[in-house]
């Protein structure tokens, strides 16, 4: 009955693409992880698979694996889930798979990916998502679904089928043929929240109890709106202000993706996001000191 489904592969096993892949496997979605080593592979086959917890409860599900060192059949749909600096090499070291004029959905966060893989493969069709679904990853090969959300997909002619296809379970995605304002929206959230609570080690919600913070946060806002008009975007930057802080108020014990990042002394994806904000920002002659000092100070951090 599902033989007619699509097979994808997911390349970035992490939190979100380990929770694509657990729900993909329970709804019959035809899907292959794809480990960066052979070596990961082995430790994967020893673990038996993903432990899921997906509402509530962990079970382990054998899910397919590939070795990103192997050969394979050709590759003709790509879940990328990558951070997104790590995106490029990723695609590279699978290249060779990838069929011509492959589907690629980004689902990630920031923004620059798209143009750097179509500079290596100028034949793929890249599609964006964006998602507000939340997980982690207690340990290698380990998820858990910590916060219903809601995916958009969209970039090119085929969102619909391809939005249908990555509906698994309560991971629902919907087309959406706008999604440069979800984009370019959920970019100014990550440019106003991420580097701040990284650089004040804080939680999310505590970016509103520190006045200094605060002022740096309308700051960024205010320069990501001088941009709006530029963009030929329609309103996409209308109550954005509002929105930057119900995000920061919905999720204000959460440590973001950012903070974690130099906590553990990972390269954090601030050149996808401050960054791809003050790249345009210079195209169009708008200067932005409050998001270049940011980004200057996030990347002198250890470790970026
Ligand atoms: P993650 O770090 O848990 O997962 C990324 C995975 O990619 C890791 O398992 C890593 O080993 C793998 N990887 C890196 N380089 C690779 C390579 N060369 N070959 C194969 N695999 C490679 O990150 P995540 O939390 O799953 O986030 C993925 C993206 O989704 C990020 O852009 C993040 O900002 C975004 N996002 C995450 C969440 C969330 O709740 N986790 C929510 C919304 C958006
Ligand atoms: O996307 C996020 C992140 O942490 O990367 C926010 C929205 C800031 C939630 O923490």
């Amino acid at each position: 009955m599902t033989s007619h489904r699509s097979h994808w592969h997911i390349l970035g096993a992490g939190a979100i693409g380990s929770l694509w892949a657990s729900y993909a496997v329970k709804h019959d979605l035809p899907t292959t992880l794809l480990l960066r080593s052979d070596e990961r592979l082995s430790q994967f086959k020893m673990a038996g698979g993903i432990l899921a917890t997906l509402a509530g409860s962990a079970e382990l599900l054998p899910l397919a694996a590939e070795s990103c060192e192997q050969n394979g059949p050709p590759i003709a749909r790509l879940l990328l889930t990558t951070k997104a600096p790590d995106s490029l090499s990723a695609v590279a070291s699978i290249s060779p798979r990838l069929a011509s004029g492959a589907c690629v959905v980004l689902l990630q966060n920031g923004l620059g990916v798209r143009e750097e893989l179509l500079k290596l493969r100028p034949d793929l069709q890249c599609y964006h998502a964006v998602t507000t679904e939340g997980a982690f990853r207690p340990a290698p090969f380990q998820v858990v679904h910590a916060g219903r959300g809601r995916t958009l997909l969209g970039g090119g002619s085929n969102d619909k089928a391809l939005a249908r296809e990555l509906s698994v379970g309560p991971l629902v995605v919907t087309p959406d043929p706008n999604i440069e304002q979800a984009l370019w929206r959920k970019l100014i959230i990550n440019c106003a929240i991420n580097p701040l609570t990284a650089l004040y080690r804080c939680r999310n919600g505590e970016l509103l109890d520190n006045p200094q913070a605060l002022q740096q946060l309308h700051g960024v806002i205010d320069e990501a709106l001088c941009l709006a008009p530029h963009l030929q975007l329609g309103d996409v930057f209308d109550g954005l202000r509002e929105q930057v802080l119900d995000v920061v108020a919905n999720t204000a014990l959460n440590r973001s993706s950012m903070l974690q990042d130099i906590e553990s002394g990972r390269r954090s994806e601030i050149d996808y996001i401050t960054g791809y904000l003050c790249r345009v920002a210079e195209q169009h002659g708008i200067a932005m000191p409050i998001n270049r000092q940011l980004l200057e100070q996030l990347k002198a951090l250890p470790g970026q």
